[in-house]
């Protein structure tokens, strides 16, 4: 094995104390303290590893080291370092130092690739902070608009655009942040599974082979509120009651289908209480599915299914999509490459499905895109119990090396 496993496993265990919570988890939700702490990390390694260091409008941290070819398109390697709340330590952080340790080792081995490398972590990926992910992976692709930074906001009501201000980026800038398909040759993400396909095979790691689409459906009813004990069931604009019908309705369509997954995580009651009716109630559907049509179809069902709930019980509603990707598919070619890394380093290439979401889907729109999945402790992710073995890590960042050199 040429990359360095202990330095790499000591690398994630330190960025993973950054954040800390009590339950063990991490929480670093994009333009914290917690995060600039983490890239001020990423920094010190990017510098440690000779790197030019960039950040870009929209806070994407770069680090590139130059190939023979100056003005070659470059290898992208990438994921994030922001987390959802009380999250695991390898989720996006993996990628990220899995590319940090690949230019670490061609400087220890002497290596100019052909190509430049840059290595990046995009910024808030997980949109759990402003409920609109991938903002700098999608900036990247020229996706992002202004009007979404001025119009999303956080819990406490600030906009993603004000967030931006208050830690010294300019909203008006992010265009500077898009860069073209002509730039960029490869982009390459090894992420841990969160699924427990590899697990249940035994399998240390995967190539991906595409990544499902995702539709987030924000759902507003708004009905009346009212006491508990003087208010008849039938005179009731019960909003709550409304959701829970859409919510098990929801659960009925995904049940049905081969691929689909739908979750209501967070509901929102405003006004509501034990002795009271609640006024409004809000919802955000994440829709999965690994077929573009089949999404399009099964959001139709779903908004048929809210006005029939809604007519019924005089319940007024709004739904709004916050976020959408298509399915994409990885690229045959840089598969091809992985397989044959995968044949060198005697693992036999399993192809998967990647159900969760990655930069990776939004950066197929001007790359041709590969990913690894590392196994994942019973599957289980966005939690602190998330975890991935060192030898694991070290395989797939082990493929990962040697692709990158196989693309020369
Ligand atoms: O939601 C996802 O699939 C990813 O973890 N952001
Ligand atoms: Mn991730
Ligand atoms: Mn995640």
């Amino acid at each position: 094995m040429k990359i360095d496993s202990e330095r790499l496993w000591c690398n994630l265990m330190k960025l993973g104390n950054i954040g800390r919570t009590e339950q063990g988890g991490v929480t670093r939700l994009s333009f914290t303290k917690q995060e600039k702490d983490a890239k001020a990390y990423l920094m010190k390694l990017m510098n440690q590893t000779d790197l030019a260091i960039h950040e870009d409008a929209m806070g994407n941290l770069y680090g590139r080291k130059e190939g023979i070819y100056k003005n070659e398109p470059v290898v992208l390697i990438g994921s994030h370092i922001d987390t959802v709340i009380n999250g695991g330590i390898f989720d996006g952080a993996a990628g990220v130092l899995a590319g940090i340790e690949i230019v670490q080792t061609l400087k220890d081995q002497g290596i100019t690739t052909k190509y430049p490398i840059e290595i990046v972590a995009f910024t808030d990926e997980e949109g759990t902070r402003f409920s609109s992910g991938m903002l700098g992976s999608r900036a990247v692709v020229g996706d992002l608009t202004l009007q979404e930074l001025k119009q999303n906001s956080d819990y406490t009501g600030k906009t993603i655009a004000m967030v931006m201000k208050e830690n010294g980026y300019n909203e008006k800038l992010i265009k500077n942040a898009k860069r073209s398909a002509t730039e960029i040759k490869a982009y390459l993400e090894l992420h841990i599974e969160q699924g427990k396909v590899l697990e249940n095979e035994d399998i240390p790691v995967g190539i991906v082979s595409g990544i499902a689409g995702l539709t987030w459906l924000k759902v507003s009813l708004k009905g009346e509120f009212g006491h508990a004990g003087t208010t008849p069931m039938i005179l009731r604009k019960d909003p709550l009651a409304a959701m829970a019908k859409i919510i098990t309705y929801c659960e009925g369509v995904a049940l049905q289908q081969h691929h689909t997954v739908i979750t209501a995580g967070n509901i929102l009651v405003n006004h509501g209480g034990i002795n009271v009716i609640a006024n409004d109630v809000n919802v955000i559907f994440d829709i999965r599915d690994i077929s573009g049509e089949n999404l399009q179809r099964i959001e139709k069902l779903i908004r048929m299914y809210i006005d029939k709930i809604c007519v019924e019980r005089n319940i007024q509603y709004d739904i709004e999509i916050l976020e959408h990707h298509e399915p994409s598919l990885c690229s045959p070619y840089i598969n091809h490459n992985l397989e044959i890394a995968c044949n060198k380093l005697n693992i036999k290439p399993k192809h998967l499905m990647s159900g969760a979401a990655h930069d990776a889907m939004v950066m197929s729109k001007i790359a041709d895109i590969g990913m690894i999945f590392v196994r994942t402790k019973a599957g289980v992710s966005h939690h602190p119990s998330e975890w991935a073995s060192k030898e694991d890590i070290a395989l797939g960042t082990e493929l990962l090396y040697n692709t990158i050199l196989q693309l020369e």
